[in-house]
């Protein structure tokens, strides 16, 4: 009689050695089915032999396209010559630099998200112009890293390093509610002021203007000075952020579950205080008419091959818009202002989820094949990331009616500060 193991081989022992035999077979074949879906769903080509590298490459090119669009690979960026003299590639290059600091932490609000992005450019800007490395320390209402990584400029190489630089040699400008800086920015003395070796700076207006007209520009960013600050912000955004691999996961999802081969009409529609975020401030021109705007985007609820997508401050609008279009699609995450979630310290949790939301709504409408905007910095700056006119228009808060526009039009209508 043949053994194993010193086990003797008796017809059950065989039997029974069949069978695991065949059920380690039938495991690992899930396994290995398994570890395929995971590479193809999670965009990572891990197999290496050739059948599971073809698999990977082909429906990776499938979702290649839109990651593509998602990961602002086709669209524009900084030369590195533009930020050459304030960049520093390790943290060793910290020593000796001078900073500016992009700051926005729990000791005072900053602002909605399209509030700190119009921060977060000037001070770029700003960062250029006075030969400082610029750095970004977001962390209100929580991490900005989680959401959005640095691009081609990297603001967070030396954000521990700051940390080690004494109080002394620091200065912190506030500039949260104050209109009057990014109107004198033009003239404006910063070697004289801002003395520290680490500035930081809370600011949340458009300065572009201004720092076109200083002196220094000419030397500092000859790019800029024939650009137009729709553009301007578009290249700075792109240069400064990508998107995190959550944000670009969910939003290729989003794509592949509910977008598919259709075109998207978007809208953002910003009401400003109402039940889904009642800290904030009334709009300066009121509420927008949904009326006007829902009979607008009827005329694409009756088109085949188009989806609606509503992007809002407000979740009864988006309730709204439910009941009115056929077509309408929308990502299930709870509405919340990042900056004004009255008692956030002890939501957090919330906060952050919110801040997630917002930039993922962002970037979905900066990827739509049409865009309807409202009186916001939010929507509008989602234009600016899409960087087209085609397909462009807006509310008009004064005329009440849906207009078309191409991006430099958008400014003069809604008149941010
Ligand atoms: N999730 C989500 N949040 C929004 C939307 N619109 C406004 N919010 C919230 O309200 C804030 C509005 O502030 P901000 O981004 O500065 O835009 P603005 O004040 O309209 O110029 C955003 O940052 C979000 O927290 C939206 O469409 N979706
Ligand atoms: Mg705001």
């Amino acid at each position: 009689m043949n053994t194993m193991f010193g086990i003797r081989l008796t017809v059950p022992w065989m039997i029974l050695l069949v069978i695991s035999g065949l059920s380690c077979i039938f495991m690992m074949q899930i396994l290995y089915v398994q570890k395929i879906y995971t590479s193809v769903t999670g965009n990572k080509c891990e197999k290496k032999d050739d059948s599971s590298i073809q698999q990977c490459a082909n429906s990776a090119s499938k979702i290649h396209s839109f990651a593509e669009k998602v990961l602002n690979k086709d669209r524009r960026v900084l030369q590195a010559e533009s930020f050459e003299h304030i960049r520093v590639s390790n943290e060793n290059q910290c020593k000796d630099r001078k900073f500016l600091v992009y700051r926005c932490d729990s000791s005072i609000g900053c602002g909605g998200w399209a509030d700190r992005q119009k921060g977060i450019v000037s001070t770029f800007l700003m960062a250029l112009l006075t030969k400082r490395v610029f750095v970004i320390d977001m962390t209100r209402p929580c991490k900005l890293d989680q959401f959005m990584l640095p691009n081609t400029y990297d603001w967070s190489v030396c954000q521990s390093y700051i940390k080690s630089v004494p109080n002394r040699l620091t200065g912190t400008f506030n500039h949260i509610e104050d209109y009057k800086f990014a109107t004198v920015v033009n003239h404006f003395d910063f070697e004289r002021v801002w003395t520290k070796r680490v500035i930081f700076i809370r600011f949340h207006t458009h300065a572009i203007d201004g720092l076109r007209q200083h002196d220094e520009a000419k030397s500092r960013f000859k790019w800029l000075l024939n650009m137009t600050n729709e553009d301007v912000i578009h290249v700075v955004l792109n240069t400064l952020f990508q998107p995190s691999d959550k944000i670009i996961n969910d939003a290729i999802e989003f794509h592949d579950n509910r977008i598919g081969e259709k075109k998207l009409m978007c809208c953002h529609i910003r009401k400003g205080r109402n039940p889904s975020i009642p800290e904030d401030n009334n709009l300066r021109f009121g509420p927008p008419n949904e009326t006007v705007i829902f009979d607008f985007l009827k005329n694409y609820d009756r088109k085949s091959d188009y989806l609606i997508y509503i992007a809002s401050d407000s979740e009864e609008v988006k309730q709204s818009a439910r009941n009115h279009f056929s077509s309408y699609i929308n990502i299930n995450r709870t509405i919340v202002h990042v900056d004004r979630l009255g008692t956030f310290r002890n939501l957090k949790t919330e906060a952050c989820n919110g801040l997630y939301s917002v930039i993922l709504e962002q970037l979905i409408l900066s990827l739509c094949d049409e865009l309807v905007l409202t009186r916001s910095g939010l929507g509008t700056f989602a234009a600016y990331m899409r960087g087209i006119a085609e397909g462009l228009f807006l509310y008009h808060p004064t005329e009440k009616r849906i207009v078309t526009t191409n991006l430099t039009n958008i400014q003069k209508v809604f008149h941010f500060l």
